[in-house]
């Protein structure tokens, strides 16, 4: 493994940051996202989030509270020997409602001492500059990024903190899960549909003013800081044929590129022609401004960051069982275990999403979210054995490893997800866990947010001391 292999953990404001109203924090969506029977629609842009009941639970709001906790958090990590960790700045904590002129002075300083807690360990910081959040008076202004209008202001945005740090961050991540718009596009892209609204026009026109606003995001770093890494970030997992009927085969084609439409955009600067031709067929025309195609072919990612918990599995007819997964439900594989969420786990598939993605774009790739989502007991003794977790992280390194030195694919790093319990994404749970270190709070919000590490912890302290050589 090469010696600047960074190796730290991943968690993101909207799940863990909590302090929804400090210090002039403005509204995001994550806020209005519920726990329990309404977060799905909620997410999907389908149930308008003012008709939810008075008393319903917003999990986003407290969190695990980092806000609170971050010198306490940032500590533990360094205990863990994180040479970088990433995580995302709430844009609403910066500008309020979106549409300040100047940034909000309280949330930059916050991040900047966040900031310089990590470089005191010597933990290089990894930005996601927005990870499934929006201010929400843009979302009622504007509908979002179904207007255009929100790229000067995401860009003011990103002035702003590049600006800020321009010394001390060097890597940036534009958009987290840019494929997860096409799924759920409120918690995604902060998107709400009118009722029998055609989703699919909708969803793409907001996604070319996420790339615009990506590849004008890429070319303001390099104006203001060449030395900038920026990139984008997919939902990785590769989809397997369930047969080798050609039918099964050529579904597993269009369900990839599904996903990797939009960072075949960010990566090689072009909508690929069969999703041209995608488009015609659903008679999509997006709005485009003259210069777009030209902004988006100069301003590329330099690397190519990835979430992967799972493979996927299609097959043409449709039929049989259906499996969970990390964005969208597919064909139950056969060969696979599954979480206790229903996730397949799939070590070698990281191997061949890794491989395939390093094929396709011969970009160096980030692993910035694996993990497993597990429920955990604290025992008598008050210990935490999490060694179903060690074994998803043993062999998913493993596979990674075996990417990097027997396939040559080119990584900067992994970070694996939720390195301390944080909110669930899909669900709101506090009880689906990914940490190495536990925090004190239950699906209902109640407990002390006290933070313990797990078995986990002192195993992956040892993965990153040896540099991924001691996975016992
Ligand atoms: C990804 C998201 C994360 C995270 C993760 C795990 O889609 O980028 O924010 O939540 O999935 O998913 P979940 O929390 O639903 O288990």
């Amino acid at each position: 493994m090469r010696k600047d292999f960074l190796w730290g953990g991943a968690t993101a404001a909207n799940q863990c940051e909590g302090g929804w109203q400090a210090d002039g924090r403005g509204p995001a969506i994550v806020d209005v996202i519920p726990h329990g029977k309404n977060r799905m629609p909620v997410m999907q842009g389908i149930m308008d989030y003012k008709k939810l009941p008075e008393d319903t639970n917003y999990p986003g709001r407290e969190a695990i509270d980092m806000y609170g906790h971050y010198k306490e958090d940032i500590a533990l990590f360094a205990e863990m020997g994180f040479q970088c960790y990433r995580f995302s700045f709430s844009w609403s904590r910066i500008f309020p409602t979106g549409e300040e002129r100047e940034p909000n002075e309280a949330g930059l300083k916050y991040y900047e001492d966040f900031i310089d807690e990590l470089l005191k360990y010597k933990i290089e910081p990894i930005v996601t500059i927005c990870h499934f959040d929006i201010p929400l008076a843009l979302v009622e202004k504007y509908g979002s990024w179904r207007s255009r209008e929100v790229i000067p202001l995401f860009l003011n945005y990103c002035r702003a903190i590049f600006e800020r740090f321009k010394d001390k961050v060097r890597y940036w991540i534009t958009f987290n899960e840019i494929n997860m718009l096409m799924h759920l596009p409120f918690m995604g892209a902060g998107i709400r549909f009118e009722k029998g609204e055609k989703q699919l026009p909708v969803q793409y026109q907001a996604a070319h003013h996420e790339l615009v606003a990506s590849a004008l995001a890429v070319k303001l770093a390099r104006e203001i800081n060449p030395d900038f890494r920026v990139g984008c970030m997919l939902a990785a997992g590769s989809v397997y044929p369930y047969s080798c009927n050609p039918v099964d085969v050529w579904e597993s084609v269009k369900k990839d590129r599904e996903n990797y439409f939009l960072i075949d955009v960010q990566v090689r600067g072009e909508y690929p022609a069969y999703a041209k031709k995608m488009m015609e067929r659903e008679g999509i025309h997006l709005e485009m401004h003259e210069d777009d195609e030209k902004v988006l072919k100069e301003n590329t990612v330099d690397f190519i960051s990835l979430s992967y918990y799972n493979s996927r599995c299609v097959r043409a007819d449709g039929q049989g069982e259906a499996s969970g997964g990390n964005v969208f439900a597919s064909a139950k594989n056969p060969y696979l275990e599954c979480s206790q969420w229903g996730w397949p786990i799939d070590p070698m598939g990281l191997r061949i999403t890794l491989n395939a993605l390093y094929d396709r774009y011969q970009k160096p790739l980030f692993i910035v979210e694996n993990g497993l989502g597990a429920v955990d007991k604290i025992e008598e003794n008050g210990e935490i054995s999490d060694d179903y977790r060690i074994d998803y992280l043993r062999s998913h390194i493993q596979a990674m490893i075996e990417a990097i030195e027997e396939d040559g694919v080119d990584m900067i790093g992994y970070t694996p997800w939720g390195c301390i319990d944080l909110i669930s994404a899909t669900t709101g749970e506090m009880s689906k866990r990914y940490g190495f270190i536990y925090v004190d709070k239950d699906d209902e919000g109640n407990g002390s947010l006290k933070r313990i590490p797990k078995k986990s912890f002192a195993w992956y302290k040892k993965v990153i001391a040896s540099n991924g050589e001691d996975l016992e």
